[in-house]
């Protein structure tokens, strides 16, 4: 299907003659095979599904939802870039995604609203300072913009922010990571979606998958809610579901899936630029290009699929977005909601094959799928490719558990988990 060229002169033509946009992707009828069938039509369903077709010419390809495109995780998260990780491979990983997401308009037509903002990670403690410096040196090793700088410096990024002494954790310092930034979540769905759909994807949303096929330990197909699909690669993109696809094809992962909490405000006038996390305080928060303020927190205590909001967690938000900026008492929350996400004992990926032949996972994404997004649709696409696990994510593989070679991504999460 070709599709329009979005552009400022497009843009003219049809507000000047008034003709419909044409449909950014349209529906097919299921085939009863595919060469590769993606489960999860989320950002890393949908950017594999099109790194697949534009770096390797591979087309006959489905991406199946059980829902809408974007409904899970993507269209849930608070939209945060930034590569500022603790390992040398998750901050050579993410920077890459990084940079994917910055060429992303333009890559896929479409405005991503790529907003790079400057990313703060506070440190009420010593401990916490430490582990800045730490992701400081190890970021910097890898070509990656980040430092610690003072109160005095985030009091002077973001004036808004109480520095002094007087409250109950006083900011220390902070990981200043300028490259850090925003994105709109919904539109990198939207654009991925496109982008593959008019190279020859097909995207298939209300079809579950219920059942897949496995003999002689490889994988035959799938079945869904809308009937049987034959194919010799499937890949799990599943997210929050993940370990349910993957127990369909007698595959166990080390993964547990928790629901983590988000909300936004009215919107107000422009005054934060910068992304701001607080890991003692549980709370992260940035502006939208709208005004509105994104708030999220840690995943809440208990495994769940609940995507329901709690007053537990608005009250918690509430004390302690207060305690980092006291002037926005007055504003008013207009939404919260909640996410899944599949959480590995080492807070990294697992990214590649399994026992079953043909049967591959891009899983474990915990807090950071979306921020992998393009990166492990690039990866993965490759992986299928070429039947070879890329440099970029070998330390990523389910056999990492059983070897004991995990990796220690949990001090980069934003967030105590
Ligand atoms: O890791 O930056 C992060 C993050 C923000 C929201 C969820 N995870």
């Amino acid at each position: 299907m070709a599709k329009a060229r979005y552009s400022g002169l497009a843009l003219l033509r049809h507000g000047l003659v008034g003709h419909p946009w044409p449909a950014a992707w349209r529906s097919h009828e299921l085939k009863p095979s595919y060469d590769v069938v993606i489960v999860g039509g989320g950002i890393h369903g949908l950017a594999t599904a099109y790194y697949l077709a534009r770096n390797h010419g591979i087309t006959d390809v489905a991406v199946l939802d059980k829902g809408y495109l974007g409904g899970g995780g993507s269209g849930r998260n608070t939209a945060i870039l930034r590569s500022n990780y603790l390992t040398p491979e998750g901050v050579r990983f993410y920077d890459r995604s990084l940079e994917l997401y910055r060429g992303l308009a333009a890559d896929l037509n479409f405005n991503v609203m790529f907003s790079r903002r400057g990313h703060l990670t506070l440190a009420h403690s010593d401990a916490s300072l430490r582990t800045m410096r730490w992701r400081a040196e190890v970021n910097k090793a890898s070509g990656v913009d980040s430092e610690v700088v003072g109160p005095d410096d985030v009091k002077q990024i973001v004036p808004h922010m109480d520095t002094s002494e007087r409250v109950r954790y006083p900011i220390l310092g902070a990981l200043y990571h300028p490259p850090g930034g925003i994105v709109r979540h919904d539109a990198v769905v939207w654009g991925y979606a496109r982008a593959a759909a008019s190279r020859g994807v097909h995207l298939h949303q209300d079809t579950e998958v219920t059942a897949i096929g496995v003999s002689a330990g490889r994988v035959t197909g799938v079945r869904t809610t809308r009937g049987d699909i034959a194919a010799p690669v499937v890949i799990n993109a599943a997210a929050g579901w993940a370990t349910l696809v993957a127990d369909m094809a007698g595959v166990r992962l080390p993964v547990q899936t928790f629901p983590l909490q988000a909300a936004v405000t009215e919107p107000v006038k422009p005054f934060l630029r910068t992304v701001i996390v607080s890991g003692t305080l549980h709370v992260y928060v940035s502006q939208t290009a709208r005004g509105e303020l994104v708030f999220g927190a840690s995943v809440d205590p208990f495994a769940s699929y609940s995507t329901r909001g709690s007053l537990e967690f608005t009250e918690g938000l509430a004390g302690h977005v207060l305690q980092l900026m006291p002037s926005l008492a007055k504003m008013r929350l207009l939404r919260q909601w909640a996410g899944l996400c599949d959480m590995t004992p080492d807070f990294a990926p697992i990214m590649g094959p399994t026992d079953v032949g043909g049967f591959l996972v891009d899983v474990g994404w915990g807090t950071y799928g979306f921020k992998a997004g393009p990166v492990a649709g690039e990866t993965m696409a490759e992986s299928v490719a070429t039947g070879r696990t890329p440099q970029l994510i070998s330390s990523f593989g389910l056999e990492r558990f059983a070897q004991g070679r995990l990796l220690g991504e949990k001090g980069a999460a934003a967030v105590g988990h």
